[in-house]
């Protein structure tokens, strides 16, 4: 539970991942992993056996905050992240959410009309949502105090291609039916599924979480400007809107868009995240390039985290996961006037089934190692 601070002083942080986003000293770069929690532990396919379903997993206490702890028992990983998922909060809104084997999330009714929009339960929506801050107040009681929990909900564009789409989607074929050709529509969407973000993420803090991270799957299958029009917008009235700080303590807030890379600089130019998620698909110098004029709220250097391949981690050898470590850390290093201090490593998206538990391990006692021969 968090108790009030007064006397906060930022210099005391034990913990690595928050250190290196407020640009502080540490013995070795922080790391966690994108669904570190999931499908590759065999813990966690034994206990999704055990609960019946996914959503059972999800909602129950006990299990939820089990499934968090597993992949820090079992790894020397520097944060957790909440055992949750982005598509609780359209469940949460009537949307009717299960998940069907091998074929990923669905819904049992989508929004398609501008009508639709009025069935949505957005009322007291932490009423149907309370399991997660239970599950983050117990979490708080069991992990060490070095290691920070992360909170997250989905970004509104990326919750809205669900919602629309009802399920995964190859073209996204019917949210794009909607921002093309009825976009005050689409933005009606998307203000109430930010203001039900709002009210989430300020419940995930209050309750305990670090930190919070928004996940932009989606953002990536938009045009430059229509993501300038119908995503970052939304995120950053989110960043601006939750807690800054809570208990004298600040929040980082993290945002992570897949596949539009070369918009860091815009994501970095709103000044209210503290930190930017990186893909594999470009080079972390390039990154740091386009964040190198911007700083955020805090008047901290903006911190980026990424960027191995998942399926370099899938199918390569400790060898090959080596060199990529190596060849990251030194980019980074090189692009960040000789420092590794406001990087997170991490993978530019999920860990994916199948991974070797052996492997991730491997990995985070390199990145560990390797990091402690460079300046932070
Ligand atoms: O079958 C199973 O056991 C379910 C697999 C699974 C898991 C383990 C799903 C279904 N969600 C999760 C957990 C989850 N999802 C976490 C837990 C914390 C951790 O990272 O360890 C988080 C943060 C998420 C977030 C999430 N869910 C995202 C954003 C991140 C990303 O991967 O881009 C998205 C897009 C989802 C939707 C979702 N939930 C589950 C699946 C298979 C999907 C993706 C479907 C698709 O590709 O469209």
């Amino acid at each position: 539970m968090n108790t009030p601070q007064t006397n906060f002083n930022i210099n005391n942080i034990k913990s690595t991942f928050l250190r290196s986003i407020f640009g502080l000293q540490n013995q070795h770069l922080p790391i966690w992993l994108m669904r570190q929690a999931g499908r590759y532990l065999p813990e966690y396919l034994a206990i999704r056996n055990k609960a019946g379903s996914f959503m059972n997993l999800c909602t129950n206490v006990d299990l939820a905050t089990e499934v968090t702890l597993m992949p820090i028992n079992r790894f020397n990983l520097d944060a957790a992240i909440l055992f949750s998922d982005i598509l609780v909060v359209p469940d949460a809104m009537g949307l009717g959410l299960s998940f069907v084997e091998n074929e990923g999330p669905r819904f049992a009714k989508t929004i398609n009309t501008i009508s639709d929009l009025n069935t949505l339960q957005t009322d007291n929506i932490m009423d149907r949502l309370q399991y997660v801050p239970n599950i983050i107040k117990n979490l708080k009681t069991k992990l060490p105090t070095n290691i920070p929990l992360i909170g997250f909900s989905g970004s509104p564009f990326t919750l809205a291609c669900y919602m629309i789409e009802g399920a995964s989607s190859k073209n996204h074929s019917k949210i794009k039916a909607i921002m093309y050709n009825n976009s005050d529509f689409m933005h009606q969407l998307l203000t109430i599924i930010t203001n039900s973000i709002i009210t989430y993420l300020n419940a995930q803090i209050e309750a305990g979480c670090d930190t919070v991270m928004i996940f932009d799957s989606w953002g990536g299958i938009l045009t430059d400007r229509d993501f300038l029009e119908f995503s970052l917008p939304y995120i950053t009235q989110i960043c601006k809107s939750i807690h800054n700080s809570y208990n004298g303590i600040p929040i980082p807030k993290i945002s992570f868009t897949r596949g539009l890379n070369h918009m860091i600089g815009n994501i970095a130019s709103t000044k209210v995240i503290d930190v930017i998620g990186v893909d594999w698909t470009c080079n972390l110098s390039y990154a740091r390039e386009l964040t190198e004029s911007h700083t955020t709220t805090n008047s901290n250097k903006v911190t980026l985290q990424g960027n191995l391949d998942p399926v370099l981690l899938l199918v390569g050898d400790k060898p090959a996961l080596k060199k990529q470590v190596e060849r990251i850390l030194h980019d980074y290093y090189i692009s960040n006037n000789e420092s590794l201090n406001n990087l997170i490593f991490n993978l530019g998206h999920g860990v994916l089934p199948h991974t070797n538990p052996d492997h991730v391990a491997y990995l985070v006692d390199i990145v560990h190692d390797i990091s402690m021969n460079f300046k932070m």
